[in-house]
């Protein structure tokens, strides 16, 4: 029975094993290695087509993409291990010269982290620029190569009475020695204590005293402004103080009020209708006094009395209004009209070929021109030993100061007058954003100072230096035949080199440029913007100003805060050393007049009346100052009595001052430092004594100045064949408006000098500019033109590629922008 279960099962297996289709062997190992070898191919294929559509793709890519346009000429970049003649302080200097000087147990220096206001310590060091006759000599290979050497300031609040020194350090790298020196140029020996800038650490104890004097007055300011000064949360809730200048009314003083402000964006636009006047003349901040309070239009001597009487509510309070939204006003947030619907980038600079200027070090050349730029860290950057087309065309061309004098009801801004290089130029001078402040595609460079510090501080990127298409041509012409057909065309776009730095003095911004353009002009440029100064508007301000910005607190007929814009009158001075081929020059003017004359060529008696100039030589300082006259219109040459050009003609330089500005100050005390003023344009014999119009202590004491430019002409030296400086003064009166907010826009506020040759070449020199355009009548050629007519006309470009760029430009990016300056070393 069991076999048969088991047959049947058997069979069973048998059925199944027959049911299944038979294989052969051979066949499954031959398939196997065929699938094998189908994958390895198949996997070989995909990759290799991968690496096919990569190839095709980078080749689409690289054939439809341009490259990135070329870098073009040199750009060295700053070489501080070997200074140049005329280069800037560098850092391991500065830091030499400070070890040198801390070294020196006679000096009795504190280092500047640990002074006070009553011990002495170095307050700033700069470049002390070689006298100009020894770099003469050494140019023409006549004396050695002058060692460098730093100028540097020491205030010596412990010295009785205290005092400020300058010293001169040298020689760099290796100091041997330094010496006490006195500008030659300075009436106040010793410079007074109270004439020098606020520094840092005297600013620190200032604040320090601000917060205990008042303390009294929390309540006032929290009710009247929903603001504190101690305990406060920035950009929320604080008030701050701002000093302002000059420090009193007298020589000798060193009052300064202190402005209060809304800590919130633009608050230049925020006054508060309250200021403190400090009397700060002592080394000894235990000795300090409030000197004057000002609250909403009312005058107190204490501010203890100030707060009794508003405890007791017996004088007139302001009332809080002003909250966020409102600060909206001043600040930099998109608002208003508009007709860009949707964002849109402008237009940029590409340079095709690339820089058409090289720089080595701070040594920059472009098209015919060569110079140094330098940063002076009390006046800026400074342009000198300039030259074109290989000719000497300048010593040195700089700032010298930057004034503003104000107009105003309260006692804070009646008794405004600003000197900016006090608040110095160049130290103000800060970082420059690619793509706004300078063309993305500009050369940057860092600057350093060694002031209101213990080491030496790097201003990353605050000079920039780019060639700008103007978008006008330089020249062009289009000539007609006389019966209309065109005949033929000469064009070329202007193109120009702009050194520039932009100067943040408190609210203002001056966007300072040299321009050195392809005819031989040099163009000196100011450009105003930033922040006007505002103050509290008592209703008592309108003849110095118009109101900027009101807030009522729901009802317009309760006005609680409300800003005005002062009037005031900027100024700006410039020291412009011009040797034309030597320093050996003369200066004259062409004056203008009218002559009516019988005409000779017509019979009877025709009277024609035209122009002519009358030349003028100008044989002394006294008959070369030039006050603003309308009734006088002149050109003004420097030229060169030794020179000619092919034409007989001396060789010259005219001075073109579009921007005078008639100064109505003369006999207001505040001005005095600045009797530069006076003159639109005065001229004087090179002295090296002589070598700035204004100082660093010209805001500390105005009064009685350490520098009075007006002495330099005194002296009424003869300025016939000698080494001239032409001192220009250029300005602008400025009435802020509504459209002053939240900032003065560049359009209408530059102010601009150029020097341009006169006949100083034989023709126009950009002739020489190859990417030039020249149209012209081909003989019987004619081409076919897009529009498929015929012409015959032939385009020169001298050898220049036309057409579009095949080139991706370069630019440096806005996020390279840090803002803050650092400490190095
Ligand atoms: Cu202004």
């Amino acid at each position: 029975m069991q076999k048969e279960i088991d047959e049947g099962i058997m069979e069973e297996k048998v059925s199944v094993l027959a049911e299944r289709p038979r294989r052969r062997p051979s066949a499954v190992v031959v398939s196997r290695r065929a699938w094998l070898a189908v994958r390895i191919v198949a996997v070989v294929a995909s990759v290799l087509l991968l690496l096919l559509a990569v190839a095709l793709t980078a080749l689409v890519v690289i054939k439809t993409t341009p490259p990135y346009c070329s870098d073009g000429l040199g750009n060295s970049g700053r070489d501080l291990a070997n200074p140049g003649l005329f280069n800037d302080l560098t850092p391991s200097e500065m830091v030499k010269v400070r070890d040198y000087l801390l070294s020196q147990p006679r000096l009795g220096l504190t280092p500047y982290d640990q002074a006070s206001v009553n011990s002495s310590y170095i307050y700033m060091m700069t470049l002390m620029v070689p006298l100009k006759t020894s770099v003469l000599m050494y140019q023409v290979g006549q004396d050695r190569k002058p060692q460098r050497a730093a100028k540097v300031i020491i205030y010596r609040g412990d010295s009785f009475p205290p005092k400020v020194e300058e010293y001169l350090v040298g020689p760099l790298p290796n100091i041997k020695y330094h010496r006490m020196v006195t500008s030659p140029v300075y009436r106040r020996v010793p410079i007074p204590f109270s004439s020098r800038p606020v520094d840092a650490i005297e600013r620190a104890e200032i604040k320090a005293y601000l917060s205990i004097a008042t303390e009294p007055l929390h309540n006032l300011f929290r009710e009247s402004y929903g603001l504190k000064y101690n305990n406060c949360t920035p950009s929320i809730d604080c008030l701050i103080f701002e000093d302002f200048a000059p420090r009193g009314t007298e020589s000798g003083e060193r009052l300064t009020w202190f402005w209060a402000y809304r800590d919130t964006e633009g608050y230049y636009l925020h006054p508060l209708g309250f200021a403190i006047q400090i009397d700060h003349l002592s080394v000894d901040p235990s000795e300090w006094m409030v000197t004057r309070v000002v609250y909403n239009g009312q005058l107190f001597y204490e501010v203890e009395d100030l707060a009794e009487r508003y405890a007791d509510g017996t004088i007139r309070k302001i009332k809080p209004v002003m909250d966020n939204v409102d600060a909206q006003f001043s600040t930099y947030k998109r608002r208003g009209h508009h007709t860009f619907d949707t964002p849109l980038r402008g237009p940029r600079l590409i340079e095709p070929d690339g820089h058409r200027y090289s720089i080595n070090d701070q040594y920059v050349t472009y098209f015919g021109w060569s110079f140094n730029f330098h940063m002076r860290t009390d006046m800026g950057l400074q342009i000198v030993d300039v030259y074109f087309q290989s000719e000497k065309v300048a010593y040195e061309i700089s700032l010298q100061d930057i004034t503003a004098f104000y107009s105003g009801y309260s006692p804070e801004t009646s008794w405004l007058g600003l000197y900016g290089v006090s608040w110095l130029l160049g130290a103000s001078s800060y970082e420059l954003v690619p793509g706004v402040d300078c063309s993305a595609t500009a050369s940057f460079f860092n600057a350093y100072h060694f002031v209101n510090t213990d080491t030496p501080v790097l201003y990353k990127n605050s000079i920039c230096i780019f060639e700008q298409n103007s978008g006008l041509p330089l020249r062009r012409h289009h000539a007609n035949k006389r019966g209309g057909k065109f005949d033929s065309y000469g064009g070329l776009v202007s193109t120009s080199l702009v050194v520039r730095t932009a100067i943040s003095l408190w609210s203002c911004d001056y966007i300072v440029d040299y321009i050195f353009h392809l005819d031989g002009t040099i163009e000196l440029k100011i450009a105003l913007t930033g922040y006007v100064q505002a103050s509290y508007d008592l209703g008592t301000n309108r003849p110095y100003g118009n109101r900027l910005h009101e807030s009522a607190n729901g009802n317009l007929h309760q006005l609680h805060e409300s800003a005005n814009g002062n009037l005031h009158q900027h100024l700006f001075h410039w020291k412009i050393d011009l040797d034309i081929e030597s320093p050996i020059n003369r200066y004259q003017t062409l004056d203008f007049k009218t002559e009516t004359k019988i005409s000779f060529w017509y019979e009877g008696s025709i009277n024609k009346t035209q122009l002519k100039f009358d030349s003028s030589i100008k044989h002394d300082e006294k008959s070369a100052k030039v006050p603003f006259n309308f009734d006088r219109p002149q050109h003004h040459i420097i030229y060169n009595n030794r020179a000619y050009n092919r034409y007989g003609t001396y060789r010259a330089y005219r001075i073109i001052n579009e921007a005078k500005s008639k100064f109505l100050l003369e006999n207001a005390t505040v001005t005095r430092a600045a009797s530069w003023a006076r003159y639109q344009m005065a001229v004087t014999k090179y002295k090296d004594t002589e070598d700035s119009s204004s100082s660093i202590y010209a805001q500390g004491d105005p009064y009685d100045p350490v520098v009075d430019f007006s002495r330099f002409l005194e002296d009424n030296d003869t300025i016939v064949d000698t080494d001239l400086i032409v001192w220009v003064t250029s300005g602008v009166y400025h009435v802020p408006h509504a459209e002053d907010v939240p900032s003065t826009s560049t359009a209408a506020n530059q102010c601009r000098i150029f020097l341009t040759p006169y006949n100083f070449l034989n023709h126009c020199p950009s002739m020489a500019v190859s990417d030039a355009l020249r149209v012209k009548r081909g003989d019987g050629v004619e081409n076919d033109s897009k529009e498929g007519s015929k012409s015959n006309l032939v385009f020169e470009t001298f050898g220049t590629e036309s057409g579009e760029p095949k080139c991706y430009q370069k630019e440096t990016s806005i996020k390279t922008f840090k803002g803050d300056i650092e400490k190095v070393l």
